[in-house]
């Protein structure tokens, strides 16, 4: 197989796609009865700042590597407790031990904690492992949700984010519209050092995204922030966690037919903050393939 893939490549420069005999082509991992419906993998967490990153009752040890932030989100996610990805632009990418296969409806599910009134929308994307070398290398696809119309809604929007001097101070960042602002430090409720994650020794990071209108509001009647529900196709988005590989487009946003799955990736989709809530960022829970259930191919 290797070996008429390689001549393939060779000769028509089409490496990655499909092989006659193959329909879901060379790298397809099929699932069979040893498969986990779950994530197998975290590839890499690198969340924005906030409230819950580094936080000590959820992170017992300091992280102090990007390896040792990828073991401690796979940990969390087996034991189904939040990964929080911070503020906008901060993400997480899993792989699964086979490929999740396109059933037309809904292939899988990404668990949120989000209730009504309390989303925190995040942008799912996916990937395929088109040149078969088991990491997520290779393009990644946005999910269409119900915001992708919305005049307010930004494509390759990105924060840099300043890492403070010293302990119990904001983050602050600025943004590539010209606007500035900060993570706030919420002494109150959230006492670690900082916000921000501690095993990223640069001294500035910048995480780049889509970004989605920020809909939260003060209610003053009982003195809440609302962070109302956006209508579909987002993790950590109240009523809805599962997700149509059909739903996958490319950077000019049309459609791309993606037979199969190997890698998600969900990022926070807004830059803004509730009060005494502190930063939007979306939750992640879990991840799970929806297509095993369905009658194999
Ligand atoms: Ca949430
Ligand atoms: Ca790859």
């Amino acid at each position: 197989m290797f070996v008429v893939a390689l001549a393939i490549t060779v000769a028509g420069c089409n490496y990655g796609n499909i092989i006659e005999g193959d329909p879901l082509g060379e790298y397809y991992r099929p699932a069979d009865a040893s498969s986990s419906p779950y994530a197998s993998k975290v590839f890499e967490y690198t969340p924005a700042p906030g409230q819950f990153i580094g936080e000590p009752n959820i992170t017992p040890a300091l992280i102090l590597t990007p390896e040792a932030a990828c073991a401690w989100a796979k940990e969390r996610l087996d034991a189904k407790k939040f990964v929080s990805l911070g503020a906008f632009g901060g993400f997480i990418v899993v792989g699964f031990d086979h490929s999740i296969v396109n059933i037309g409806g809904y292939s899988f599910a990404v668990y949120g904690n989000a209730f009504t009134g309390s989303s925190e929308p995040g942008i799912v994307w996916v990937a395929v492992d088109d040149n078969g070398n088991g990491i997520p290398d290779d393009t990644w696809y946005e999910l269409r949700g119900s915001e992708y119309s919305n005049e307010y809604t930004l494509r390759n929007y990105s924060v840099t984010y300043y890492k403070p001097d010293g302990p119990g101070q904001d983050v602050r960042w600025s943004d590539s519209e010209g606007q500035e602002g900060t993570i706030d430090y919420m002494a109150t409720f959230h006492t670690q050092d900082s916000y921000y994650p501690q095993w990223i020794a640069a001294e500035q990071y910048t995480l780049t995204g889509t970004r989605l209108k920020a809909n939260n509001y003060y209610q003053s009647s009982n003195g809440m922030w609302i962070n109302p529900d956006y209508d579909w196709g987002y993790a950590d988005n109240f009523g809805g966690d599962r997700f149509r590989i059909g739903d996958a487009m490319d950077a000019e946003g049309k459609a791309v037919n993606l037979k199969y799955i190997d890698f998600i990736k969900v990022q926070t989709a807004v830059n803004a903050k509730s009060g005494q809530l502190g930063e939007l960022s979306t939750e992640v829970l879990g991840f799970e393939d929806l297509s095993m259930y369905t009658s194999p191919r």
